[in-house]
């Protein structure tokens, strides 16, 4: 049942986003940018490294990530990155304040239980995928 439900998004993703590069590459992608942010290696994501991530990602420590600050942090190529970046930076500022994507934490963590795992992180991206690429 697991398996036929991942076979599923695999394929919604494979479908849904033709242009881009995502299909078989995609869990790779956001599996190394899992273990990216893992900094402990414990299979979860904690807050702190959730936080430290996004800190040192804003390298000029000015309280916004730009985009191209933002791209060295995103899942997926810069394409993805791109859109993903856009939909949060509302106001075009080139601007996403990092205590908005702290607060992410808390939609990726659906058990509530202050952590990440590698299939909560998956369910993330892939939701966010859906709501940036609708299908047809
Ligand atoms: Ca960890
Ligand atoms: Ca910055």
């Amino acid at each position: 049942m697991g398996y036929l439900w991942m076979t599923l998004i695999f394929v919604f993703i494979s479908y849904g986003v033709p242009h881009l590069n995502t299909g078989g590459d995609f869990y790779k992608i956001v599996d190394g940018s899992f273990k990216n942010v893992d900094s402990n290696n414990d299979g979860y994501i904690e807050k702190h490294e959730f936080n430290t991530t996004i800190n040192t990602a804003d390298s000029d420590k000015d309280g916004c990530l730009t985009l191209k600050e933002y791209k060295g942090f995103s899942a997926g190529g810069p394409q993805i990155a791109t859109r993903i970046y856009k939909h949060f930076d509302k106001l075009r500022k080139n601007c996403i304040k990092v205590e908005n994507v702290a607060s992410q934490f808390a939609v990726m963590d659906q058990e509530k239980n202050g952590n990440v795992t590698k299939s909560e992180f998956r369910q993330y991206y892939v939701n966010l995928l859906q709501i940036l690429f609708p299908p047809v």
